[in-house]
């Protein structure tokens, strides 16, 4: 996503190698919460579990009087006419590192050895940080943390291998279909509602637990016991099942960006070309304003940070196969 504002130096040097170090280990992991009651689930042969989210309408993006809210979230009616099985959390470092093995696939990460990583705030923009990838993103990972350091273009690799791998369909998320999950039926700024102080224990974002190491932004007001990614599934899902939509790592989605229609659409899918990929879900670096539901993040398909990852989507009947 773009940013705008200002960077401590403090940021400058847990964004570099020496994070864990300097930072600290992961801390409590804080409150845990009985899973809502699913909808009807499915898991797949890398034993990513998926939620089916029924066809239905929903109101995209935020009310004129929502806090924070940004103008490129024009509120607009949307149709979504097809059921589709979302995975109920981010791909993980351990699937990914399956990905790997298995095809031969390298992200660009790693074959170019470098992520961006390191904020200049002179220029407003990321710059490199060398030896990055999803194996060293700069701070402890385990193999049930989301995969991070990967582009938009590493995450339909996955989607592709994965949907030859089975014989069935999975895509990166539309952003409609994307907003459409993350609300669950709610209209709030957050899962939890729309006031910033009441998300403790529902997501990892920028929190107490963080204060000095990621304030580009103002932080929530409560601790998660995360500096960086959390293994998923670790905080409260929400009323579909599905867990860290906000916070932990952004999702990538399918949609080229563009502006919002003022109308009503149907499965809305994006422009046919751009230059920025969508983003969403807000991260761990990320406070009150970048973890709204309705938030809009974008950038190059060809950028990967240490607080990018993305989920997959299967299309129509996992019991049906297509032919590969
Ligand atoms: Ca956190």
């Amino acid at each position: 996503m773009k940013w705008r504002g200002t960077a401590p130096a403090r940021l400058l040097i847990c964004a570099g190698f020496a994070v864990a170090a300097v930072c600290g280990a992961q801390t409590n992991p804080g409150p845990t919460f009985p899973p809502a009651r699913p909808l009807e689930t499915w898991v797949n042969s890398l034993h990513m579990k998926f939620v089916r989210v029924p066809a239905g309408e929903f109101m995209a993006g935020s009310p004129d009087s929502e806090l924070e809210r940004s103008t490129d979230e024009t509120q607009h009616q949307v149709k979504i006419t097809k059921p589709f099985w979302l995975a109920s959390t981010h791909v993980t470092v351990g699937q990914f590192a399956i990905f790997e093995k298995e095809s031969g696939y390298r992200t660009l990460a790693e074959t170019q050895s470098w992520a961006y990583g390191v904020w200049n705030d002179r220029e407003k923009k990321w710059t490199k940080l060398n030896g990055s990838s999803w194996k060293n993103p700069g701070f402890p990972q385990r193999d049930d943390h989301p995969v991070v350091c990967v582009n938009w273009h590493d995450a339909t690799a996955f989607c592709q291998w994965l949907s030859a791998k089975e014989g069935r369909k999975y895509r990166l998320p539309t952003e409609a279909e994307w907003e459409y999950a993350c609300r669950a039926g709610g209209t709030t700024a957050y899962p939890w509602g729309n006031n910033p102080d009441d998300g403790k224990g529902w997501a990892n974002c920028s929190d107490r637990t963080t204060a000095g190491q990621f304030s580009l932004f103002p932080a929530f007001n409560w601790s998660d016991g995360y500096i960086y990614t959390s293994p998923v599934a670790t905080f409260r899902p929400n009323a579909w099942g599905l867990y860290d939509m906000i916070g932990n790592a952004l999702q990538w989605c399918g949609d080229w960006f563009a502006t919002y229609p003022a109308g009503p659409v149907v499965d809305p899918h994006g422009p046919a070309t751009g230059k920025e990929r969508v983003l969403r879900g807000g991260s761990f670096i990320y406070g009150p304003r970048h973890c709204r539901c309705a938030f809009r993040g974008r950038n190059s398909p060809d950028f990967e940070n240490f607080y990018v990852g993305f989920r997959v989507l299967l299309e129509g009947n996992p019991g049906v196969k297509t032919i590969p």
